[in-house]
């Protein structure tokens, strides 16, 4: 039986940083918008209060998601060495292993771990995990507004981009009353979210759109057409003159056939094939990609298999099956 997590109180939260003038923001590989709109976020509000926070990812931030960025904040590369800050703020990353390399400096240092993944390890020095949240922007949108920092335009245009990303603009049924509130007080704060939703849907590029071709043309459908499926191999990005950073939301397009609860996508990596799964209405897909090592949200989870492509599309499938 797992033991009983409990989280920081938000005055404890705002003690650890009042008392510090330093922040290193961590966040997950393969940084998405919610993960880049949440540190970028954190760091204008931390900047407000007068304080030094100095954010580290891995890959260099998507065009997507570059309306977040602005040239004040410090962008560290967190493969490279770290600078040795002692506190240490992580967001939107169920666990240490999220973190790629960057975890091992953890040990040394204080470390608040802010997320909302329900399946959080509670990993942190503090913690502050709401799973209830639709996106990690949202808890930093709602401590700001706890302990009284200033929003200015550009922590609201990063905080709105977070939780747009992580609601599919509002589509996705983790989208509830306090996500809108939010998202309204952001707008009325500079957060401009028509420019938002280009950002994220209206930048496609031609190469990418030929790739999503590819794959679409083979969709399958399987288990009593509650399973849709399609996957890109190596061949697929070499020819289209793409990468896996290119199949952003592909998963959906298998995931909105009519009829299906389950829509999964396979990406051959240059290591591994990726999985990604998104659900309609009942099917646990984190519990699902736990069972092959990965996990996510109850609607939303992915994993890292390794293997050949076509066997583990079989296991996927054959797994899959038996749950919906
Ligand atoms: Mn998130």
């Amino acid at each position: 039986m797992q033991e009983t997590r409990l989280n920081n109180k938000i005055a404890e939260i705002a003690d650890f940083i009042a008392a510090e003038e330093e922040f290193l923001l961590l966040g997950h590989e393969d940084a998405d918008g919610d993960c880049i709109g949440s540190l970028a976020g954190l760091a204008y509000l931390l900047k407000g209060l007068g304080k030094n926070p100095v954010i580290a990812i891995y890959q260099p931030v998507p065009e997507m998601f570059q309306l977040a960025i602005a040239d004040e904040l410090q962008l560290l590369d967190a493969s490279e060495q770290l600078p040795e800050i002692a506190s240490v703020i992580v967001l939107d990353s169920s666990g240490q292993d999220r973190l790629g390399p960057a975890a091992d400096i953890l040990e040394s240092r204080t470390v608040l771990n802010i997320d909302h993944h329900e399946d959080n390890d509670f990993f942190g020095d503090l913690n502050y995990v709401r799973p209830e949240a639709a996106a990690a922007g949202l808890i930093i949108y709602d401590l700001a507004v706890s302990l009284g920092w200033k929003i200015n335009e550009k922590a609201a245009r990063a905080l709105a981009l977070a939780i747009l990303s992580d609601t599919g603009f509002f589509r996705y049924s983790n989208t509830d009353t306090q996500t809108l509130a939010a998202v309204q007080e952001l707008m009325d704060l500079g957060a401009d979210i028509h420019r938002i939703n280009r950002a994220l849907y209206g930048q496609n590029k031609p190469e990418a759109m030929r790739l999503l071709g590819r794959g679409l043309s083979r969709i399958e459908v399987c288990g009593q057409g509650k399973v849709a499926y399609f996957y890109l191999d190596r061949e697929d990005y070499r020819t289209t003159g793409t990468t896996s950073r290119d199949n952003e939301g592909f998963v959906n397009f298998a995931r909105n056939i009519s009829g299906v609860e389950v829509g999964i996508f396979f990406s051959e990596e240059s290591d591994c094939i990726k999985v990604s799964f998104r659900s309609n209405d009942y099917l646990r897909v984190n519990d699902i990609a736990a069972s092959f090592g990965g996990g996510g949200h109850p609607r939303a989870a992915g994993c890292k298999v390794a293997g050949d492509l076509e066997r583990v599309i079989n296991e996927v499938i054959n797994e899959v099956e038996k749950h919906v």
